[in-house]
């Protein structure tokens, strides 16, 4: 059955700096999520050089990520100029900030920051603990700082589950669009109601 989910909305998110962590397993899910994630946040107009992305182990590990960059972009931008990065702070990979061109990475707080795993039922219980407390921290987080967190991480049953939620399978929809176009109506949304 396929569940569905709101017409799409297309908000100008070109004054918008956008955050994206991802967890590492299960990454030929990840990355087309992650790529079509990017290209809906290019489509409503985020620069590439404000969106930050970041990569942590597991999606255990997701909430204390998206808690430290939000944290981090706060420091560094009451202290802009510094020449610091979100990514500095959140002790990040060289590779993860390779990524971004250093002289175009922007500075500034998040409008909202996208948080992407993927988590597949195995024969334990880690998937039951793991993703009741990741929406748990994920939904903490978000109203802790009042950073609009994105909740981007798929719970299946099998990987033909999570394969047609990453537009794996041909006829099957990418949700990592649909976290885009979230990510870039809360980041407008959460200004309008500063
Ligand atoms: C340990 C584990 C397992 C079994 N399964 C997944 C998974 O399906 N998806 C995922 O993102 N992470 C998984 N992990 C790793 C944990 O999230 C975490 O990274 C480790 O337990 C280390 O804290």
């Amino acid at each position: 059955m396929h569940n569905k989910g709101p017409a799409p909305q297309l908000h100008d998110g070109s004054n918008l700096r956008i955050g994206i962590v991802h967890a590492r397993w299960n990454d030929t899910i990840i990355d087309p999520l992650l790529a079509g994630t990017k290209a809906k946040l290019k489509e409503c107009g985020v620069k590439e050089s404000n969106i930050v992305v970041q990569t942590v182990p597991g999606s255990w590990e997701l909430p204390i990520a998206v808690q430290r960059l939000y944290a981090a972009s706060q420091v560094q931008s009451s202290s802009a100029g510094s020449g610091g990065s979100a990514g500095d702070l959140l002790g990040s990979s060289t590779a993860d900030l390779a990524a971004l061109p250093a002289s175009s990475a922007s500075t500034g707080v998040f409008d909202a920051i996208i948080a992407i795993g993927v988590l597949i039922k195995g024969e334990t219980m880690h998937f039951e603990y793991i993703s009741g407390s990741v929406s748990d921290g994920l939904m903490r987080v978000s109203l802790d700082t009042g950073v609009p967190v994105i909740f981007g991480v798929l719970t299946v049953l099998t990987d033909e589950q999570a394969k047609a939620r990453a537009g794996l399978i041909p006829g099957s929809h990418n949700h990592g669009e649909d976290w885009g176009l979230a990510a870039v109506e809360m980041g407008v949304k959460r200004k309008e109601w500063a």
